[in-house]
């Protein structure tokens, strides 16, 4: 089913949201994910050898950004060619970087969960469904992409 602009509008607006308070909603995401996923927390450098989560920790930050973002360039591709395009070295990058960190297809899931709760969060009333599915499509293409790479 084709992506429309209303629903590359949705992810774009949201993303205007998130973006304007970075702190904020890097550690909301990353909240999540553990949440959802304690045993994530071993994963993640960053997280490894701190009792909490850090608060504003820039890495942290830098990181839930990059995700924000190559998700709604996801959407924005999605509506463009009906397609989620991701550079071969971006890609190789990724791929190898969640294989040496012990991601596995199922984690995919729970990080799917937890942008998507955050995302919830940030909208507020404004959230909707379709809201909701736009940023879902978006995703799973990007992490399909993903995926095989780490095949
Ligand atoms: C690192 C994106 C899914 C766990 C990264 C980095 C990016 C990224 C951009 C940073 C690479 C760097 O600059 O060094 C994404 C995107 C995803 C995704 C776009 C889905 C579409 C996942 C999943 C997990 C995960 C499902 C599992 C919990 C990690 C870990 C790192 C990482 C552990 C390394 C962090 C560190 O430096 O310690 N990811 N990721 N990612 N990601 Fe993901
Ligand atoms: C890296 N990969 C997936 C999810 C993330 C969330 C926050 C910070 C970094 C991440």
């Amino acid at each position: 089913m084709e992506f429309t602009e209303k629903e590359e509008g949705l992810v774009k607006e949201s993303w205007d949201v998130l973006n304007k308070d970075l702190p904020l909603y890097s550690l909301h995401f990353f909240t999540q994910i553990l949440e959802i996923a304690p045993a994530a927390k071993g994963m993640f450098s960053f997280l490894r050898d701190s009792e909490q989560i850090p608060q504003n920790n820039p890495k942290l930050k830098a990181h839930a950004l990059k995700v924000f973002k190559m998700t709604c360039e996801a959407a924005i591709q999605l509506r463009e060619k009906g397609e989620v395009v991701v550079s071969e070295t971006t890609l190789q990058y990724l791929g190898s970087v969640h294989l040496r960190n012990g991601v596995i297809d199922p984690h995919f899931e729970v990080v799917k969960e937890a942008l998507l709760r955050t995302v919830k969060k940030g909208m507020g009333e404004q959230w909707s469904e379709e809201m909701g599915n736009a940023w879902t499509r978006a995703y799973d293409q990007l992490a399909s992409a993903i995926k095989a790479e780490m095949k």
